[in-house]
């Protein structure tokens, strides 16, 4: 960094972290080079603490080998440097001839949860009105869609906690299904400590071990699980009719599908005894302040909608949602995972949430954008099928990368790997080196977290101020610096393309302004005095609204103000275990790495941690196929073979193997899942697949 850019930049900022949706807050000091992180002390939601990604995440701003420079693929197929004018020349040269030869659809644009709103904005922009492209979607599909989509179903909004994480904290039962923070989020565990909680997950995960309840389903059989429960809660006179006939519709129809789903067919589905269905159900009904949470283990899966769908009509049934001190939720995954799918950068989405083939809502952001309406392409493709169809006949023929690397993290990854090599220009923005990048024709290397200005949204719907306490090092460029310079180029005018956080920011204001995610009424000012401000918080006279901390105390947000039941039935994976591939390979997290890796795995205290591929296997199953702990398996499903350390783990299901998806090469546990998509939510089943495991030995070289 030179002293010249970091001029000006207090010693000392109050920020959040630069991973997941928890978004803890820290306090960064400048000391010389290098920049000290703690946790700030009255941030509600982490109260003091953080997990070790938080700890250590000031180790990326000095990567040794951080992207400094624009590279260009070269005549003779390497990447070398290059000159910022000279890459943006050539990028935005060949958009326009593959625009002008194959229609503005040739270009397509993939964003990532990460992005701060602002960057989540403008990308989203830049696509419709620079590129007038309709295909730009985001990694958020892989990671939030079925619940958003289940929730907006239901509730007519999708905020992932529609409460403060604080809430909590005064929890008498918590259920969690799917979901294991004691990984992926530890500092919530701090708000659960003295919550009976009821995990539902087919490992005993660190979170599992704190429940009072754990069920141990067979991946992939949630939504057998959730009707069961809802089968229960009526069958064993838990039902709140009161609330079912003052704030719901649709309950008969639910029923339905539920009365068949017995406790002992359930048991025979999921493999959960039912005496542990009903242990939960009754924890559930009889505790005073309880609250139902999905996470992606019950998310991501090819009926991922349905079966968040299911646990919101368990929560339903018991009258839950929309009540002080109870509730359903989600919890979001990625730093900006909330505001990251408000703003546009999903397909079908403009700014606000609001959706993209409503004339209204296109002449309202029309009008801020200073476009025709009729300009504005229509909704695009959901993220599988954008990878899948790059570099087909008819499909797009460039793609940019902004947050993500889905070479690692997409499902099918060598498919994807192959589909961006087949296309004329991959062009990436990222500040390390990932998976992705290597693949580019042109890499970008951008500012991160510490070094710009900007808001993201946490799993709470509350709008919180990054802050730089560095300036970018020489040669680095903003993710909005990018964009404008590709706009311009491109033929827009300068000032739609602003550079400044602050200024498009405002802009967003006034776009998502009357849309669902309003934000109207959030301004940096009001931010940087301190003010906690959740959307909704619209712009009314004074710019004084409180925003929302709670949704749904009075009304849910349909016209009629219910609540909407879902009749959703069971159905199997895309595909279950045979005899060619006998056991179930479920994925995740572990806690000391984050995502595709390409960030954590450059943090030395980290790699320490969790340096490997892994796979967990049951001590029975291992006997069975010849493996014993420390080996090196051979884990291969129909679409390929991922190679991963061998560890053994008592408390697992026998049926059952797992795998964490954040590693390269031959390890990517994304070389197993397949390309089973959730037909409403464009969600990948990568919690199953089918696969067998065997003894591997590296061949001598
Ligand atoms: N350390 C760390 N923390 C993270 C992240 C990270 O990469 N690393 N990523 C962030 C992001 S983007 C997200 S989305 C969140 C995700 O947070 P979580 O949802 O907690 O993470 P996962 O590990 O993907 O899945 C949770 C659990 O689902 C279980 N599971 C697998 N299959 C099934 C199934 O069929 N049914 C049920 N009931 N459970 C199943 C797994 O065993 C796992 O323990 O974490 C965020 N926090
Ligand atoms: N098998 C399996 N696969 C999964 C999952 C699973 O549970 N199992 N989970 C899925 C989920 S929930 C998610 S969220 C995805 C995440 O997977 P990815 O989309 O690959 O997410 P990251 O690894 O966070 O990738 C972010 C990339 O962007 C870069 N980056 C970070 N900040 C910025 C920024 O501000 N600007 C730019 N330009 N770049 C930035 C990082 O260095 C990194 O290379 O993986 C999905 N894949
Ligand atoms: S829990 Fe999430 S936000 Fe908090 S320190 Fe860890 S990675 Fe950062
Ligand atoms: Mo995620």
């Amino acid at each position: 960094m030179s002293a010249d850019r970091a001029r000006g930049l207090p010693v000392t900022v109050g920020t959040h972290c630069a991973y997941c949706a928890l978004q803890c807050g820290t306090r960064l000091r400048r000391n010389g080079p290098a920049v000290e992180v703690e946790p700030s002390p009255d941030f509600p939601v982490n109260r003091g603490g953080l997990c070790q990604k938080g700890w250590t995440a000031p180790v990326l701003l000095t990567a040794p080998d951080r992207l400094r420079t624009p590279l260009v693929r070269g005549a003779d197929g390497e990447l070398a440097p290059s000159g910022w004018d000279e890459a943006l020349d050539l990028i935005a040269s060949r958009l326009a001839r593959l625009r002008a030869e194959h229609g503005p659809d040739a270009v397509a644009v993939f964003g990532g949860g990460g992005l701060t709103n602002e960057k989540a904005y403008a990308l989203g922009k830049f696509a419709r009105v620079a590129l007038g492209t309709s295909r730009i979607d985001y990694n958020g599909r892989f990671c939030m869609a079925s619940a958003a989509a289940a929730g907006n179903a239901a509730f007519g909004i999708d905020r992932g906690l529609p409460f403060p994480v604080t809430d909590l904290s005064d929890a008498d039962v918590v259920m969690l299904a799917g979901a294991n923070p004691a990984e992926t989020m530890p500092p919530l565990m701090r708000h659960l400590s003295r919550t009976r909680l009821v995990v539902i997950d087919p490992r005993r995960t660190r979170t599992a071990e704190q429940a009072a309840l754990h069920l141990q389903p067979a991946p992939g059989t949630d939504l057998a699980l959730a009707l069961g429960l809802l089968h229960l809660a009526v069958t064993d006179g838990h039902l709140d009719k009161e609330y079912l006939d003052t704030r719901t519709t649709g309950f008969e129809a639910a029923w339905q599908r539920a009365v068949t789903w017995w406790p002992e067919h359930v048991e025979q589905v999921t493999g959960v005894p039912v005496a542990d269905q009903r242990a939960a159900v009754t924890m559930l009904a009889e505790a005073g302040r309880r609250y139902i949470l999905t996470g992606r283990g019950v998310e991501q899966h090819s009926k991922g909608t349905d079966t968040a769908a299911a646990f919101i009509n368990l929560a339903l049934a018991l009258g839950l949602p929309g009540r002080a001190g109870s509730g359903y939720g989600c919890l979001t995954g990625q730093g900006n995972g909330q505001g990251g799918r408000e703003h546009g950068q999903k397909a079908d989405q403009l700014p606000g949430y609001r959706v993209i083939t409503d004339p209204e809502a296109r002449a309202h952001v029309a009008g801020v954008w200073g476009v025709d309406p009729a300009s504005l392409p229509g909704p695009g493709h959901a993220a599988y099928q954008l990878l899948d169809a790059l570099g087909t006949p008819g499909g797009p023929r460039a793609l940019l990368v902004f947050g993500s690397n889905p070479v690692v993290s997409a499902p099918h990854a060598a498919h994807v790997a192959r589909r961006l090599a087949a296309l004329d220009l991959l062009v990436v923005a990222d500040l390390v080196p990932s998976e992705t990048t290597e693949l580019a024709d042109v890499v970008l290397p951008v500012a991160q977290w510490a070094e710009e200005e900007g808001t993201t949204t946490s799993l709470e719907g509350r709008v919180l101020r990054r802050r730089p306490v560095l300036a970018p090092p020489d040669g680095v460029r903003t993710d909005l610096e990018v964009l404008h310079g590709i706009a311009v180029r491109l033929g827009q005018p300068a000032h739609r393309f602003p550079v400044s956080p602050r200024a498009v920011f405002d802009e967003l204001r006034r776009a998502s302004g009357g849309g669902r995610a309003d934000y109207a009424g959030i301004t940096y000012e009001r931010l940087d005095a301190g003010e906690a401000l959740y959307w909704p918080c619209p712009d009314v006279p004074g710019g004084d609204h409180p925003g929302t901390p709670r949704l749904f105390l009075d009304r849910f947000h349909h016209p009629d103000g219910r609540a909407r039941f879902a009749p959703v039935e069971h159905r199997d994976p895309a595909e279950t275990p045979d005899t060619d591939y006998p056991l179930f390979a479920t994925t995740g997290r572990v806690l000391a790495q984050y995502q595709s890796g390409a960030q954590t795995r450059r943090v030395p205290e980290l790699v320490a941690a969790a340096p490997e591929a892994h796979v967990e296997v049951h001590p029975d199953t291992a006997a069975r196929y010849h493996l014993g702990e420390g080996d090196l398996a051979r884990v291969t499903s129909a679409r390929g073979s991922t190679i991963a350390r061998v560890r053994l783990v008592r408390t697992l299901r026998t049926d059952t193997v797992f795998l964490p998806f954040h590693f390269p090469g031959t390890g990517r546990a994304n070389l197993l899942t397949g390309p089973a998509l959730d037909p409403v939510s464009g969600m990948p089943e990568f919690k199953v697949s089918a696969v067998r495991v065997e003894p591997w030995r590296e061949k001598a070289t």
